[in-house]
């Protein structure tokens, strides 16, 4: 059992504190409408809401604050200007510590957001269009989003490291007739080819205009075509004059985030706009504590919905000021975060588990050669922490000063779920914590039975929250599929989890065929469609495993047509194919040819075994009497040690 360690005494903390987070959870589920509809008050409505959570979990409909209108660019930006106008909104910090950045107070973000906002009009944008955003970590990525907020346009940000392919399946799947993108992006000072995959992606759908325009950012000043009638520059249509916020009705979409699931394609999951607005509201106030005056840095990209949340919506709804970084922690070497805390003097750094552990294995003296006195409070999220990579940031990073939430959430939950607060809870290493308010987990077993107590099962949940997604874009079939179908009546999460004596959660991980490589979900599904589109391949399983900083790593079984054998060149052109279909980020770390995959006699295949075989465990295989050819067990372990 892993000791409790106590939250550092804090000086400045006014939010809330242990006796307060009893009784406001309490009231958060006892009376859930009366809560919210309390906390729905900290954002400016153009109609205040009177009606709460309206919802149903069988058949899924889900609605809250049915009857307020209001924008969530009003409240990100426009609010500010008679009580904060003045104050840094955004401190953009360049990929190249030499080149200039740049603040932003909230005025000036006006300003850029109007400019943005009629920009997309003048291509023709209007309130419930879809508009794609590909862009890279700038300022202008921010503005896109709140001006596709403020005109009540829907944007669907695809992360700037996809391929043009997944880039093309998303711009097609919400019939996105616009699209956002710059020159080229940088990255550790590599060049991303933005507008050429934009352009590469156009190429692949099967229309002669597939969109009726796009808005190109300059922002490297690389060459790039523009295409005649098409193609505009932002800073040739931008213009200045008043461009008011839409009236939005709080279940008015907000924005489609693909993400990926078990099967097929990525969904397009969709969140609407007074629930998504009151949820990162209220919970960037609690879990991060934030202080006027201070400097926030969520270390996330805009491409997932960590960006949209905390570096977008919940900062700067809460009136903060917010650190976008284009770049990389190990660019110009393993110490530029740290830099970039002493450069901003920032208080509260939000990152994500595998960032932590590369920059662990690079050793301390990155680290404790820089001041880092600013930092209060540190945060992780995108995959369980392990103790020891909890306690480097914690011991190391924060010297020991700064407590750390470990936040649980989804694309789905839009924002955090289950964390400790820092005022108010002690905190375990490698644990979440407790629930948010409102939220009510529940751990159930194979059969959809709740477990008490102490316990290990699937984690659902069992009542709406505001944050949470209401659909899968132009699908809500696959929604109920997905998230409700497998233990009726609940949210289901796809993670397994364990909670404690203290009724603190675990999260164990994915318990279906999602994996979690360096905090981003990857389908193994989506992997192995990519892997059948080779002409040489037959078959493909994917599975994930054990990867020492990834978290989990992409290990793949392979089967080649008839008379083709794996050679190593095969194995790098298989993995050059999967980055060139999905993206970088789904580079198979492990490709192992094989003459079959273990089936079960219906055909089935036998995931279990090859995450055992892709674990190196073989004590554990379990029964393979099922299987169609269990000789077939002996020629995959043997593969394996053969690697
Ligand atoms: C916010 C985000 C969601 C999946 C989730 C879980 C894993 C996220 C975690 C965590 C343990 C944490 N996850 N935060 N696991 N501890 N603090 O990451 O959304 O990209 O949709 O991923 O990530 O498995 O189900 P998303």
């Amino acid at each position: 059992m892993i000791q409790a360690i106590s939250r550092p005494s804090m000086t400045r903390v006014t939010h809330c504190v242990s006796e307060q987070y009893d009784e406001m959870y309490r009231q958060s589920v006892e009376d859930p409408d009366g809560f919210w509809l309390d906390q729905a008050k900290r954002l400016d409505w153009f109609s205040a809401p009177t009606r709460g959570g309206e919802w149903s979990f069988d058949p899924a409909d889900i609605s809250w604050f049915a009857d307020g209108s209001l924008n969530l660019c009003h409240n990100a930006v426009d609010r500010h200007l008679r009580t904060r106008g003045e104050d840094t909104a955004i401190i953009f910090e360049p990929d190249d510590p030499a080149s200039a950045g740049r603040t932003l107070t909230y005025r000036e973000l006006h300003a850029e957001v109007i400019r943005m906002a009629n920009a997309m009009k003048a291509m023709g944008v209007k309130k419930g269009d879809r508009v794609t955003l590909y862009m890279p970590m700038i300022v202008e990525g921010v503005t896109a989003m709140l001006a596709c907020a403020r005109i009540g346009a829907i944007h669907s940000v695809v992360f700037g490291g996809f391929s043009p392919e997944a880039l093309a399946g998303r711009i097609e799947d919400c019939g996105s007739r616009f699209v956002i993108t710059a020159d080229e992006g940088l990255r550790g000072s590599k060049r991303v080819p933005l507008k050429a995959n934009v352009d590469a992606a156009l190429n692949e759908l099967d229309h002669d205009t597939p969109i009726d325009g796009m808005l190109v950012i300059k922002h490297t000043g690389a060459k790039i075509e523009m295409r005649e009638g098409r193609d505009h520059w932002l800073h040739d249509v931008a213009t200045d004059e008043d461009c008011p916020c839409e009236g939005m009705n709080a279940e008015d979409p907000l924005f489609i985030l693909y993400t990926s699931g078990s099967t097929g394609k990525p969904k397009g999951v969709l969140h609407t706009t007074g629930g998504y607005g009151v949820w990162t509201a209220t919970t960037f106030n609690y879990v991060f504590d934030y202080q006027p005056g201070e400097v926030y840095w969520c270390t996330a990209d805009i491409g997932w919905v960590t960006g949209h949340s905390y570096i977008v919506y919940g900062p700067l709804m809460n009136g903060a000021t917010s650190v976008v970084f284009e770049g990389v922690p190990n660019y110009p070497d393993h110490g530029r975060f740290w830099d970039v805390v002493d450069k901003h003097k920032v208080s509260i750094l939000y990152t994500a588990p595998t960032a932590i552990r590369a920059l662990m294995r690079e050793g301390d003296e990155f680290v404790t050669s820089r001041d880092r006195s600013s930092l209060r409070l540190l945060g992780s999220v995108g995959e369980p922490i392990n103790p020891e990579a909890w306690r480097w940031y914690y011991d190391v990073v924060g010297s020991g000063r700064c407590p750390i939430v470990d936040t649980w959430w989804q694309t789905e939950t839009g924002g955090v779920m289950i964390t400790t607060l820092p005022a108010a809870h002690d905190m375990k290493p490698g644990s979440a914590g407790l629930p948010f308010f409102g939220i009510q987990p529940q751990l159930v077993d194979n059969d959809g039975a709740a477990l008490d107590g102490a316990v290990e099962g699937n984690l659902c949940i069992t009542a709406s929250w505001p944050g949470q997604a209401r659909s899968v874009y132009g699908d809500h079939e696959r929604f109920e599929q997905t998230y409700f179908s497998t233990y009726p009546g609940k949210y289901f999460t796809g993670d397994g989890c364990r909670r404690d004596e203290d009724g603190y959660y675990w999260i164990t991980g994915r318990v279906d065929d999602v994996i979690n490589v360096s905090g981003h979900r990857m389908g193994t599904a989506e992997v192995e469609s990519a892997l059948v589109l080779h002409e040489l391949v037959a078959e493909a399983a994917v599975v994930g495993y054990p990867h020492d900083i990834k978290g989990q790593g992409i290990y793949c079984y392979v089967t080649l047509n008839a008379g083709v054998s794996g050679s190593d060149e095969l194995h790098q052109a298989l993995r050059a194919h999967v980055r060139k279909e999905i993206g970088p980020i789904a580079t198979p770390d492990h490709i192992q040819f094989t003459d079959g995959l273990p089936k079960t006699r219906s055909g089935k295949i036998m995931r279990r075994i090859l995450r055992k075989v892709a674990e190196n465990d073989y004590g554990a295989l379990g029964d393979t009497s099922t299987l169609a050819d269990p000789s077939l067990v002996d020629r995959l372990i043997e593969g394996r040690q053969n690697r």
